[in-house]
């Protein structure tokens, strides 16, 4: 017998198995594995950047290929384990009913829980933690929605779904209502077999978008997007476009809601995700009336926080000037003529002379 202790190679494809019941056991409802090569997908990324779609989410052009080279991003990763969590809310009212009602504020139904990031991350984590307890010490990095990572690519490849005509990913089974999380490992891990595309000749998602954000399947202008204008933007929101949103004042569902895949959809298990202040069905001129104190206390631990208070209330301006004559209506926007920031000013100014 020698006398050197050997080092045994941990059994990867039985580490892959343990890795997806984990995932599960954590609240996941599918971890797949993939490489590290997103060729094809740059080039899209690329064009998309040079074609300035992102518009002002400068954060997407800051890193140039790092986001579409996990190795270049995290030195000696050699696997993605890419994760999925459903977040549809399993209580609150129907989604059709609030936009349907021009006096009630539509918030997009992933936003109205506690913050994806935070669950995500946490998740993660315990996943890396329990992969450490069998393999030792191991290269990895968590993240969600949280560096430049090309996370609906990466989760394709991964055989989590595919990414459809309006660009966000679904699933056979489960449609698109989840939210997407990875681990960058040095694990060389067994790959999964990449999804097939099924959206065939459906248009539903390009004919549904209140703004035509969708300018051609699988590709998305940021710039026209409810999502973008509602929560990423933070300046003026063009005029023209204004009459568009409707009542959406925070993202937006719509390409989603007509998708026929999310038949197959399913609500959430976590109760983090459950609705908070019935910000699901409440009313424009009500949020309106927030006090910025109130805006910061309600929105705590939600992703809706990020926006800050003036980005709220111009929103909800654009919602309230989009909504049918009121007196109630037109008193709550005048109280706020005189508000400090010229932005909310100006987009209350718009709002008013909309119900003239
Ligand atoms: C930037 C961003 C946005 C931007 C831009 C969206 C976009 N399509 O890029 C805005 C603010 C608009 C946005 C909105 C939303 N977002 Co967002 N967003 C992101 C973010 C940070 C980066 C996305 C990205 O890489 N864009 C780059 C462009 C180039 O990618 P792409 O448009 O998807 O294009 C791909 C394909 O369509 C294809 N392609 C592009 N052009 C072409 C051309 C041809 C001919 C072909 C064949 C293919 C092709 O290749 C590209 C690369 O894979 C990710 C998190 C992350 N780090 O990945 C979340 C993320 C994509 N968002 C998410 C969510 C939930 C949303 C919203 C639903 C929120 C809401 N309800 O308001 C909306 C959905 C709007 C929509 N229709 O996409 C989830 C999506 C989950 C899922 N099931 O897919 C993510 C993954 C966050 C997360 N961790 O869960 N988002
Ligand atoms: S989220 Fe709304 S605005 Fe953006 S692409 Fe989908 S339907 Fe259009």
């Amino acid at each position: 017998m020698s006398a050197k202790t050997e080092v045994q190679e941990p059994d990867y494809r039985r580490l892959a198995g343990e890795i997806r019941k984990w995932g599960r056991e954590l609240g996941f409802q599918q971890t797949g594995i993939t490489g590290t090569d997103l060729g094809p997908d740059e080039i899209h990324l690329l064009r998309w950047l040079g074609e300035k779609r992102h518009g002002d989410m400068e954060y997407m052009s800051r890193h140039g290929t790092l986001r579409s080279r996990p190795a270049d991003l995290v030195a000696g990763t050699v696997r993605v384990i890419s994760v999925r969590m459903d977040y549809w809310p399993s209580s609150g009212s129907p989604a059709g009913q609030i936009l349907d009602d021009p006096a009630l504020a539509y918030l997009s139904r992933y936003a109205l829980g506690r913050d994806y990031h935070k669950v995500l991350r946490k998740r993660l984590q315990r996943l890396a933690d329990r992969i450490e307890t069998m393999v030792g010490p191991f290269g990895y990095r968590a993240f969600t929605d949280s560096a430049p990572v090309l996370e609906k690519a990466l989760a394709r490849n991964a055989g989590l779904g595919w990414i459809g005509k309006h660009t966000n990913l679904i699933n056979k089974q489960a449609g698109s209502w989840f939210f997407l999380g990875e681990l960058y490992t040095s694990l060389p891990l067994p790959i999964d077999t990449p999804a097939a595309n099924h959206c065939g000749t459906c248009q539903d998602c390009i004919q549904a978008c209140p703004t035509g954000a969708i300018v051609a399947p699988y590709q998305l202008d940021a710039r026209r997007c409810i999502s973008y204008l509602t929560i990423e933007l933070r300046g003026s929101i063009p005029e023209e476009l204004r009459p568009l949103l409707g009542n959406r004042i925070f993202g937006c569902d719509d390409c989603q809601l007509v998708c026929p895949w999310n038949r197959f959809s399913r609500p959430t298990r976590e109760s983090g995700f459950r609705p908070r202040h019935g910000l699901d069905a409440d009313s424009l001129v009500r949020l309106f009336s927030w006090s910025e104190d109130t805006f910061l206390e309600k929105t705590r631990g939600s992703t809706i926080h990020r926006i800050g208070y003036e980005c709220w209330l111009r929103n909800i301006a654009v919602g309230l000037g989009n909504a049918p004559t009121s007196k109630i209506i037109t008193e709550a926007l005048s109280a706020r003529a005189d508000h400090p920031s010229a932005l909310v000013r100006e987009h209350v100014a718009w709002a008013l002379s909309r119900h003239k």
